[in-house]
C-alpha cells in the first residue's frame, strides 16, 4: 500500500503501537506464559483453582471489553489523513493557522457513521451519515463534527432526546433496528414540523450514499471565524468529494444490507489500502456580520441552509485520507469528537442546537470513555503541548512533575503560565435580553426551505423521494399518523402530498397556499454533481471456462487506465478458467458469494462456451438482470451479448463490430484482438455516469 511519509500524528502514535505478530505471549504484568489452553485444576477432572492468575486475568479482562456504544452514530469507520489549505486568503478572516498557511499539512482523523443503528447494524440503511473530522493542529485540536446533510431535524438542543428516542428502535421491543420507517419517528415528524426540511433530505437519495468517499459533508451550524483584530465573520463549512456525490438505489440498499452489511466501511478501507486515497475540498460560505439579518431565514437556525447561489462556497483547501487505523477499538471507537474543541480563530454563534452540543459531547465522553482523561488516549492526544493543573482521575497516563497543581503559585515559578498570544479568546459579543423559554419568531418558517429542496430535484430524484415517503409511511401502523404527515407535506408541496397520499390509499388533500419565497437551488441536485470519472468503480466480469482471455485482458487493461477495478466472477471461485482460444484467466470470486448490488457495473466477455455455461447458471443470469434493473452500466462483447438477451436486457444491441450504446448498455460483437478501444471507452463513460437514469427499468415505479 502506498503511504506518504508518516505525519507528526503517526510518529506520535508509533510510541503506542504494540505488534501482536512478534514476541512472546505475556500477562498484563509482562510475565511470559507457556500454556493458555487449559486452566489450572486439581487433577484432570477436579476443580479449577483461583490461584491461576493467568486464567483469572484473561477472563476478567474479557468481561470488561465493552464500553457503552455512542447513543447516536454508534456505527462508524475511520481513517487518518491530512488537510492542507490552498493559500492564505482566509488570513483576513481567521487566525487559525491550519486554514491559512499554504501547503501546511495538518494531520486529521475522520470518522464516518450512520446515526440511528447500533454498532452492529448495516451500513446501507436510510439515514443521515456523520462526517466528523479531528484536525491535530499546532494550535490544539479542532473538531468539525458534521453530517452529510447541511441541515438538522430540530432547532433547539432540548428537543434532541425527544427526536433521538423517536427515531431509534421503539422502546417496548427494540424494533426496528437502524430504520426510520416506524410509527414513533413519523409521529414525532407530524407534530414537529421543523423536522420537515431535514426529512426531505432523509427521504432523498442523499440518505443512501454509494460510498463515504462520494458524500458531501457540512458543518451545519453557522460558526464564526475571528481575525487578529478580534472581528468576526459568519461561516458555514462544506466538504465536497472529488469523486462527486453518488447514491445507491433503495432496492439495492436493502439487498446490500444482507449481502454485505459492511459495504460502506469496506469500501473506505479497500480504497485506502489500494492507494486510491479519498479526497474532499473544504469550502466556506462567508457572511459579514453586517449581513446577519439580510436573509429570508435566521442564520442561527440549523434547519436552514444558505443556498450556494446566494453565497458561493469558496474553496479553502483539500483533505486526503491515506491511512487506515491499526485497531478499530483503540482508534475508531475511542475517538472523542467535541464541537467545543475549537482553536484560536474559530468560534461559536448562539445557534441553540450548537450550544447544546457544546455541552453534550464532553458529557457523553465522560461516560463512554470512563473518566476525564480520555484526551490522553492516543487517537485523541493533541500534537500541541498539553500542560495544566488538572490532576488524577481514572486512567491518568501522564506523570505530572512538580509540587504545585494550582494557579497562581510561586512554588512552580507561576507555571504553567498564562499566554497572551495565540490563545483562544471567546468572541466578545454583546448580548442583551430577558430570560425566556420561547422559540424565536425568526425560526418559525418550517416549509419554504423544505419546498426549495423539493423544487430543486430532478424528475428522477423527485420520484425517489415520493417512493421513500410511500415506503416509510407504508410501514407506519397508526393510520392517523400517516394522514398527519401527508397534511404536513401538503404545506410543503401539494403535488408531493397528493402523490404520497395516492400511494398510501389516502384521499388527496385539498390544495393550500404554500410559502414559496425560496427559489430552487440547482446545487442541491445530485444530477449536477461530477460524473466524469470511472476511477475506483467496481466492475464484475462474468466468465466461465471457454472465456475469451485475450479480449478480457484488453478490456481489463483499458479499465485499469481509467482507474476502475475489474473482478472476475465465475461459477466456482478460487481457481483459473481455461480460455476458448487458449490462455488462462484467474478467478477472483465465485458468483454465488457476491451479487450485482456489490458492484457498479457488469460486463460479459466473449467465449461461446463461457456464455453458454453462464446462461445455464441462474445466479449469473440474475446477476445481469439485477444490474440492469438497478440502472448500472452493462457491457458485453462477442458472444457475451447473448447472455444479456437471456437476462432480459431490453436494449438495442450491436449486430457488428461497431460499438452500440443504449441507455448505458454497451455492446459489440467484436472480440479477442479485434475488441475495439471504443468499447472500453464507451463503457468507462457509462460507468462514470453512475447510473443510466433514463433507462426505464428503475425499480422505483413512476
Ligand atoms: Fe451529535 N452527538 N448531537 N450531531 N453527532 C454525538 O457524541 C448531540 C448533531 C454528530 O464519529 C454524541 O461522542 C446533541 C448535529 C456526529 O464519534 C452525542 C445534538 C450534527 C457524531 C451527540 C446533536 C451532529 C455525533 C454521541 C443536538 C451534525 C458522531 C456520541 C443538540 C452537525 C461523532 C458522541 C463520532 C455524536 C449529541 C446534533 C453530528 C450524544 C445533543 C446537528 C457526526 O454527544
Amino acid at each position: 500500500m502506498a503511504k506518504d511519509k508518516p505525519s507528526a500524528k503517526q510518529q506520535q502514535l508509533d510510541g503506542y503501537r504494540v505488534s501482536r505478530e512478534s514476541g512472546y505471549l505475556t500477562t498484563q504484568q509482562g510475565v511470559r506464559v507457556d500454556h493458555t489452553d487449559d486452566a489450572l485444576t486439581v487433577g484432570e477432572r477436579g476443580p479449577t483453582l483461583l490461584e491461576d492468575f493467568h486464567a483469572r486475568e484473561k477472563i476478567t479482562h474479557f468481561d470488561h471489553e465493552r464500553i457503552p456504544e455512542r447513543v447516536v452514530h454508534a456505527r462508524g469507520a475511520g481513517a487518518y489523513g491530512y488537510f492542507e489549505p490552498y493559500d492564505d486568503s482566509l488570513a483576513e478572516f481567521t487566525v487559525a493557522r491550519f486554514l491559512t498557511t499554504p501547503g501546511k499539512q495538518t494531520p486529521v482523523f475522520v470518522r464516518f457513521s450512520t446515526v440511528a443503528g447500533s454498532r452492529g447494524s448495516a451500513d446501507t440503511v436510510r439515514d443521515v451519515r456523520g462526517f466528523a473530522t479531528k484536525f491535530y493542529t499546532e494550535q490544539g485540536n479542532y473538531d468539525l463534527v458534521g453530517n452529510n446533510f447541511p441541515v438538522f431535524f430540530i432547532q433547539d438542543g432540548i428537543k434532541f432526546p425527544d427526536f433521538v428516542h423517536a427515531v431509534k428502535p421503539e422502546p417496548h421491543n427494540e424494533i426496528p433496528q437502524a430504520a426510520s420507517a416506524h410509527d414513533t419517528l413519523w409521529d414525532f415528524v407530524s407534530l414537529q414540523p421543523e423536522t420537515l426540511h431535514t426529512i426531505m433530505w432523509l427521504m432523498s437519495d442523499r440518505a443512501l450514499p454509494r460510498s463515504y468517499r462520494m458524500m458531501q459533508g457540512f458543518g451545519v451550524h453557522t460558526f464564526r471565524l475571528v481575525n487578529a483584530r478580534g472581528e468576526g465573520t459568519f461561516v458555514k463549512f462544506h466538504w465536497k468529494p472529488k469523486l462527486g456525490v453518488h447514491s445507491l438505489v433503495w432496492d439495492e440498499c436493502q439487498k446490500i444490507a444482507g449481502k454485505d452489511p459492511d459495504f460502506n466501511r469496506r469500501d473506505l478501507w479497500d480504497a485506502i489500502e489500494a492507494g486510491d486515497f479519498p479526497e474532499w475540498e473544504l469550502g466556506v460560505q462567508l457572511v459579514p456580520e453586517s449581513d446577519e439579518f439580510n436573509f429570508q431565514f435566521d442564520l442561527l437556525d440549523a434547519t436552514k441552509i444558505i443556498p450556494e447561489e446566494q453565497v458561493p462556497v469558496r474553496p479553502v483547501g483539500r483533505m486526503v485520507l491515506n491511512r487506515n487505523p491499526d485497531n478499530f477499538f483503540a482508534e475508531t471507537e475511542q475517538v472523542a469528537f467535541h464541537t467545543a474543541n475549537v482553536v484560536p480563530g474559530i468560534d461559536f454563534t448562539n445557534d441553540p442546537l450548537l450550544q447544546f452540543r457544546n455541552f453534550s459531547y464532553l458529557d457523553t465522553q465522560l461516560i463512554r470513555l470512563g473518566g476525564p482523561n480520555f484526551a490522553q488516549l492516543p487517537v485523541n492526544r493533541p500534537l500541541a503541548d498539553v500542560r495544566n493543573n488538572q490532576q488524577d482521575g481514572y486512567g491518568q497516563h501522564a506523570i505530572p512533575q512538580g509540587r504545585s497543581s494550582y494557579f497562581k503559585n510561586t512554588i512552580g515559578g507561576g507555571c504553567p503560565a498564562l499566554a497572551d498570544e495565540d490563545v483562544s479568546r471567546h468572541y466578545t459579543e454583546k448580548v442583551d435580553g430577558h430570560k425566556i423559554r420561547q422559540r424565536a419568531k425568526s425560526f418559525q418558517d418550517h416549509y419554504s426551505q423544505a419546498r426549495m429542496f423539493w423544487k430543486s430535484m430532478s424528475a428522477v430524484e423527485a420520484k425517489h423521494i415520493i417512493a421513500a415517503f410511500a415506503f416509510e409511511l407504508g410501514k407506519v401502523e397508526v393510520r392517523e399518523i400517516r394522514s398527519a404527515v401527508v397534511a404536513q407535506l401538503n404545506l410543503v408541496d401539494h403535488e408531493l402530498a397528493s402523490q404520497v397520499a395516492g400511494k398510501l390509499g389516502l384521499p388527496e388533500p385539498a390544495e393550500e397556499s404554500v410559502d414559496d419565497k425560496m427559489p430552487a437551488s440547482p446545487a442541491l441536485s445530485q444530477l449536477n454533481t461530477a460524473r466524469d470519472s470511472a476511477a475506483t468503480r467496481k466492475i464484475a466480469l462474468l466468465a466461465a471456462d471457454g472465456v475469451d482471455v485475450r479480449g478480457v485482458e484488453r478490456f481489463r487493461q483499458a479499465m485499469g487506465e481509467y482507474g476502475a477495478i475489474v473482478e472476475v466472477l465465475a461459477p466456482a471461485g478460487g481457481g483459473t478458467l481455461s480460455g476458448g482460444q487458449g490462455g488462462e484467466l484467474s478467478v477472483d470470486r465465485a458468483i454465488t458469494t457476491m451479487a450485482s448490488v456489490l458492484y457498479d457495473a457488469v460486463v460479459v466477455p466473449c467465449g461461446p462456451a463461457s456464455v453458454e455455461a453462464l446462461a445455464n447458471d441462474g445466479y449469473a443470469v440474475h446477476f445481469v438482470t439485477e444490474a440492469y434493473k438497478h440502472l448500472k452500466a452493462v457491457g458485453a462483447f462477442g458472444a457475451g451479448v447473448d447472455l444479456l438477451r437471456t437476462a432480459g436486457v431490453a436494449e438495442q444491441f450491436a449486430n457488428g463490430s461497431d460499438v452500440v450504446v443504449s441507455h448505458g448498455v454497451v455492446t459489440t460483437t467484436a472480440a479477442e484482438d479485434t475488441l475495439p478501444d471504443a468499447f472500453s471507452e464507451q463503457f468507462a463513460v457509462a460507468v462514470a455516469q453512475h447510473r443510466a437514469w433514463d433507462r426505464d427499468t428503475d425499480p422505483v415505479p413512476a
